[in-house]
Formats: structure tokens, C-alpha cells, sequence
């Protein structure tokens, strides 16, 4: 169900019990800022969710409370996975949905990297 991106941030919600390491994820790279894992449901061959450590429900959240740091070393840490990935010369999609018109559906912030086939024209 698409979550409400105003409301505040709930402890328990599914990506907050993997960054405490209480469910599992297929870790693709962690540092102090991030956390990417595999995308349990991937829509393309690669497809990575690239989530902050800081409690944020959605971009809004993240880029209105975030600090600098946090918010540096967030886009670094999204920008170094796809490197990684080998991304770059084929190219990639990052996405965020934010809010119930956007199909948010976990409220804590994530990044979708989309990468590994031609991704057709963006959806509007
Ligand atoms: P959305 O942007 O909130 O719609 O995307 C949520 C994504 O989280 C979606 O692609 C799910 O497949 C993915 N996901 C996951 O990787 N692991 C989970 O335990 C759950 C959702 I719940």
C-alpha cells in the first residue's frame, strides 16, 4: 500500500529492521552513509535499492532534514554503486518514489538503480 511520505517516521518499517540486521538483504555495499542491497522484486538486471542510515521516510524528508554529510555521502555512496555495477558506460535509472502518487511503498527513502538493458523512455 503507498505510504503516506508525510507522516513520521516508523521505527519498524521494513527497511529499518534491515539496516538494524534483523532481516536480511543481499548487501551490495555498506558505509557509514548507505546501504545498497539487491532488490528483492528487480525489474531489470540490475536493480538496487540504495537507502541512507538516517531515519528519512522519503526524499522530501531526507532533503529538508538531512545534513550535508549525510546528504553528501548519500549521493556518493548511490554513484559508487552503480559504478561498481558497471553502469556508467551502458548506462543507468535512479529513482525515487516519494508520497502515494509516486506508488511509494516502504517508508524509509530508497533509490532505485536501474541498469543492464536498454530502459525504454522514462514514465511519466
Ligand atoms: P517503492 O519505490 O517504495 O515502490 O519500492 C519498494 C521496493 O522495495 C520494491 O521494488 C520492492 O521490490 C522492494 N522491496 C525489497 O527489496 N525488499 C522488501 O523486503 C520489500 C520491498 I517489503
Amino acid at each position: 500500500m503507498p505510504v503516506d511520505a508525510t507522516a513520521a517516521y516508523d521505527p519498524d518499517n521494513i527497511f529499518a529492521r534491515i539496516l538494524r540486521g534483523e532481516i536480511p538483504c543481499r548487501k551490495v555495499y555498506e558505509d557509514e552513509h548507505a546501504l545498497a542491497f539487491h532488490d528483492i522484486n528487480p525489474q531489470a538486471p540490475h536493480h538496487i535499492l540504495v537507502i541512507p542510515k538516517g531515519a528519512y521516510v522519503s526524499w522530501d524528508d531526507f532533503s529538508a532534514r538531512a545534513g550535508d554529510a549525510e546528504i553528501a555521502g548519500f549521493v556518493r555512496a548511490v554513484g559508487h554503486v552503480a559504478r561498481e555495477a558497471g553502469l556508467v558506460a551502458p548506462g543507468y535509472r535512479l529513482l525515487a518514489n516519494s508520497g502515494p502518487d509516486s506508488h511509494q511503498e516502504v517508508p524509509h527513502l530508497h533509490v532505485h538503480i536501474f541498469g543492464g538493458r536498454p530502459l525504454g523512455p522514462m514514465l511519466a
